[in-house]
């Protein structure tokens, strides 16, 4: 039998050392994004990330959190981006259009501008619910997007500097 092919792989590492983080936080539910500002903040320096290497912009609601991280990244350029928000359902479908909106114009921002954006919008039925994921019975999702944001950053940082010269790339089908 021949060997199998061990494909190169590459994934970023969770160390943040050097890396410049950016994080955009909404004020609406400060109460829940707080929490997930400090499970955010908690992650990044667990992975050896300092105070100058990180900086905080605040906006209103999670409306406001795609065009904010747009200009962050194409101004400051950070190796990653947290954005932290959190939309609970109301009672009319405002609830529906904000959520969407901020999902999509994150996910148009990280690939217009090549700056990996993590995801940190809860969007919950309840209160109930976003308390739960903000440090209590499901832990913090905060911490999570710190984490991926480290990752991604570094991933970004290797893909960057560590493009093969001459390489053939992946074989494609004709
Ligand atoms: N913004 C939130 O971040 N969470 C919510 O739950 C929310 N609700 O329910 O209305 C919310 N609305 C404000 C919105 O994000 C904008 O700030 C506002 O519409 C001004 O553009």
């Amino acid at each position: 039998m021949p060997d199998k092919p061990k494909p190169k792989s590459i994934a970023g590492n969770l160390t943040a050392t050097g890396l410049r983080i950016g994080i955009v936080i909404s004020r609406f539910n400060s109460f829940i994004t707080e929490r997930l500002l400090e499970g955010a903040l908690d992650a990044l320096q667990r992975t050896g990330a300092k105070e100058n290497q990180i900086e905080i912009i605040r906006v209103p609601g999670a409306f406001e959190l795609p065009v904010a991280a747009k200009k962050l990244a194409q101004s400051h350029k950070p190796d990653a981006i947290i954005c932290i928000g959190c939309v609970i359902r109301g009672e009319t479908s405002h609830y529906e259009h904000v959520t969407t909106e901020v999902a999509r114009g994150i996910q148009l921002a990280q690939i217009d501008t090549g700056v990996p954006i993590a995801f940190c919008v809860l969007t919950c039925d309840t209160l109930e619910q976003a308390i739960d994921r903000a440090g209590l019975k499901s832990g913090n999702k905060g911490f999570d997007a710190g984490l991926a944001a480290v990752e991604m950053g570094n991933l970004s940082r290797q893909l960057r500097s560590a493009a093969p010269k001459n390489s053939p790339g992946p074989k494609r089908r004709k």
